[in-house]
């Protein structure tokens, strides 16, 4: 009996210690095959993998870089319970959400601004940029300007808060001749637009008149693919074109369009011709004059008695019967001026500059 007893002890035993092995192996099996998982979450990333890091990273990654990475903005989507995203923004619409359509204006209350300066959407000199999308096109504003600080009040007033509404990326520029000389709106315009380009690069440009508030903000303040005229139903003229051929008081040209009719004559001294030199010019180099209809195209003109030193020039008729030949040696490419002071309001940027005289 005794070497049976022996014999069932070391069976039970070698039992024991083939079970403790087994678990033993299972264990390192377990925690092998759980390190080949860690290890594949460090090996090289594919490139979705490596974006999602970048991104967790840094959440400061920049709006055109995003855009411009589609596996950025997949990997981000479908991730996104996990990480805070930044959304990128989209173009803005044709035709903007926030209109209203056709809106009262009243020349006789007191204007006080500044409650409108201390909008954070407007930065210093006027400038503003919609934060819900992309503008689709930069307008800089440029506005003739001498001794008409009352109206600039008005304009300010009613067009900072219509240019949004039009979700425009835009500035405001207000182009105020230096001394007491003959007035020259249209040399003003040029410098307005050689000043604006040199701080931003603005692709449309809006040649107003310091006294003309639009009515309806269906009227974008934007260019077309034809130069346009914007003022075309003025209460002045019973809310109609008082001809034709009229391109005064507020029209857009894109940079391309301006360059091609070199900009505006700079020698009409004193008060009219110049709106139609620049029609002229406008026809010669085979565009037309594209405008908003009546109803849309409605402004204001704010009364008031004629500025000193702005009567009518006598020249105007000789010089708008010679555009075709003056226009390609006068205009932005002869312009000359000296600035003589840069004002930066929260509202616009006035550059005063000297402009010579006739
Ligand atoms: C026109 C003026 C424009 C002015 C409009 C509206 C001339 C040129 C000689 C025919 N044109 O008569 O400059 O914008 O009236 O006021 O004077």
């Amino acid at each position: 009996m005794e070497p049976r007893a022996n014999f069932s002890v070391l069976h039970r035993a070698c039992a024991l210690v083939v079970a403790l092995c087994t678990l033993h192996l299972s264990v390192m099996l377990l925690f092998y095959l759980r390190s080949t998982g860690d290890e594949s979450e460090h090996a090289p990333p594919s490139p979705g993998n490596f974006t999602l890091r970048t991104l967790r990273k840094g959440h400061s990654v920049s709006t055109s870089t995003m855009t411009s990475t589609s596996t950025m903005t997949s990997t981000m989507t479908s991730t996104s319970t996990a990480i805070p995203t930044t959304q990128a923004l989209e173009k803005c619409p044709d035709t903007s959400p926030l209109l209203v359509g056709p809106r009262n204006v009243n020349f006789s209350q007191t204007i006080d601004l500044n409650e409108m300066r201390q909008d954070p959407k407007v930065s210093v000199g006027g400038r503003y940029k919609p934060r819900e999308c992309v503008s689709l096109q930069k307008v800089a504003l440029i506005i003739p300007f001498r001794h008409r600080e009352e109206h600039m009040k008005h304009w300010l007033y009613y067009l900072h808060p219509f240019l949004q509404r039009q979700q425009l990326d835009y500035g405001v520029y207000v182009i105020e001749q230096d001394g007491e000389d003959t007035f020259n709106r249209a040399k003003l315009m040029n410098v307005g637009y050689a000043e604006a380009l040199k701080e931003y690069d603005y692709d449309c440009f809006i040649f107003s008149d310091v006294d003309i508030i639009p009515l309806d903000d269906r009227n974008t303040y934007r260019c077309f693919d034809q130069p346009r005229h914007l003022a075309v139903s003025m209460d002045k003229f019973g809310f109609r074109l008082p001809y034709n051929q009229y391109f005064g008081g507020v029209s857009a040209m894109s940079k391309e369009q301006y360059l091609k009719v070199n900009g505006f004559p700079n020698n009409y001294w004193g008060w009219g011709g110049e709106d139609d030199d620049i029609y002229n010019r406008v026809t010669f180099r085979g565009m037309s004059v594209s405008r908003p209809d009546g109803v849309v195209g409605r402004c204001k003109m704010i009364q008031h008695v004629r500025d000193n030193k702005n009567e009518p020039n006598p020249q105007r008729f000789d010089r708008i019967a010679r555009t075709r030949q003056t226009m390609d040696s006068d205009g932005i490419n002869s312009l000359t001026y000296r600035v003589v002071r840069t004002e930066k309001d929260q509202l616009f940027t006035k550059i005063t500059v000297d402009i010579g005289k006739p």
